[in-house]
């Protein structure tokens, strides 16, 4: 049994540090939310494995030596026709970075109700599902589907983080699949403009996006049977909801380089620290550290801190830790 198990597609980014249409060098990593998480779990003592497929190129083979090199135990098909899929992050201005994605058809939105199927039979703790890998394909939505149902009926803690990417799917559409698929979730994962996407609709409800829609957001979801509503609002902290009440906490004052995969850490951190069996506002924390070093570092995951780095933020900032 492993600690943490997710699917979902890993593409290879190329990014930009200067707008795309100027051209210049780009740098090729490692993208996929769901590997982000997995890189996380396992930087912090956990074990994981990621189950999903590339493409028989030489950037499906670079993703999995990458995943290999951090630790993560694969359950990977390689398509023999699809292609890797792709994607483009352009630092458009020192604030704003933009994603351009080339996925549609890609080896890693054939993955299926079989072939998660087989990564479940290994047993896990915890299953971490996306909203990013429901919206890829019919197929990849099946296997999302049939991964929780089965996932929650055996006690596998479920988590689901929304993901919302609106060159995906529209919001519509979104709400169609994810709010079915977060009853099935023990823990939901979501910004604070993506809980409408999951919540189960209230009747005459007003304006989105006040604290009150949150909260009342979050209790239709805990009626619905979910344990933890986790709320991110980015340089603004987080939140969690659970049958307890609502524990809130501050973002980190660190100064921001890139704000791509601090979802991705603050996920890692929290479902690392409750691994750990450690209370809610020490997962809160661990979430916020986590994400403190993603938005503090360049890359989707490069940054994320191991156990023994944890502490590092302690220091003070501009300071050498010799
Ligand atoms: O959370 C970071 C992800 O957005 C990035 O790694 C790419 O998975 C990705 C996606 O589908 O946007």
């Amino acid at each position: 049994t492993v600690d943490l198990l997710t699917f979902g597609e890993s593409m290879v980014s190329l990014r930009s540090t200067g707008p795309l249409a100027s051209g210049g060098t780009l740098n090729m990593q490692v993208a996929g939310a769901e590997s982000n998480v997995a890189i996380g779990v396992a930087r912090l003592g956990h074990t994981a494995a990621w189950a999903g497929s590339v493409g028989a190129d030489p950037h499906g083979e670079f993703i999995l030596k990458q995943l290999r090199g951090e630790g993560i135990q694969l359950h990977h098909s390689v398509h023999p026709e699809r292609s890797t899929g792709v994607m483009f992050l352009e630092q458009r201005t020192a604030d704003l970075s933009r994603a351009f994605y080339y996925r549609e058809g890609s080896a890693g939105s054939t993955i299926s109700r079989a072939h998660v199927s087989a990564a479940l039979n290994g047993g896990a703790r915890i299953l971490h599902l996306t909203g990013i890998t429901a919206a890829l394909s019919p197929e990849a939505r099946d296997a999302v589907e049939y991964a929780a149902v089965r996932a929650a009926g055996d006690g596998v803690v479920v988590s689901l983080d929304v993901n919302y990417r609106s060159k995906l799917w529209s919001r519509d559409q979104a709400r169609a699949v994810l709010g079915p698929l977060a009853r099935h979730a023990t823990i939901v994962i979501a910004s604070d403009d993506e809980l409408d996407l999951i919540a189960p609709p209230q009747a005459g409800s007003g304006a989105a996006g006040t604290a009150t829609d949150e909260a009342s957001a979050a209790a239709r979801l805990l009626d619905a049977g979910v344990s933890e509503v986790v709320v991110k609002r980015g340089a603004a902290g987080a939140a969690v909801y659970t049958a307890e009440g609502r524990l809130e906490a501050p973002a980190l004052a660190v100064t921001c380089v890139d704000t791509v995969g601090a979802g991705d850490a603050f996920t890692a951190g929290y479902l690392s620290a409750r691994l750990d069996g450690v209370d809610t506002a020490g997962r809160l924390h661990h979430g916020i550290l986590a994400g403190a070093f993603a938005v503090s570092t360049r890359g989707d995951w490069e940054g994320l801190p191991r156990t023994e780095e944890l502490a590092l933020l302690d220091a003070a900032r501009g300071s050498t830790v010799r």
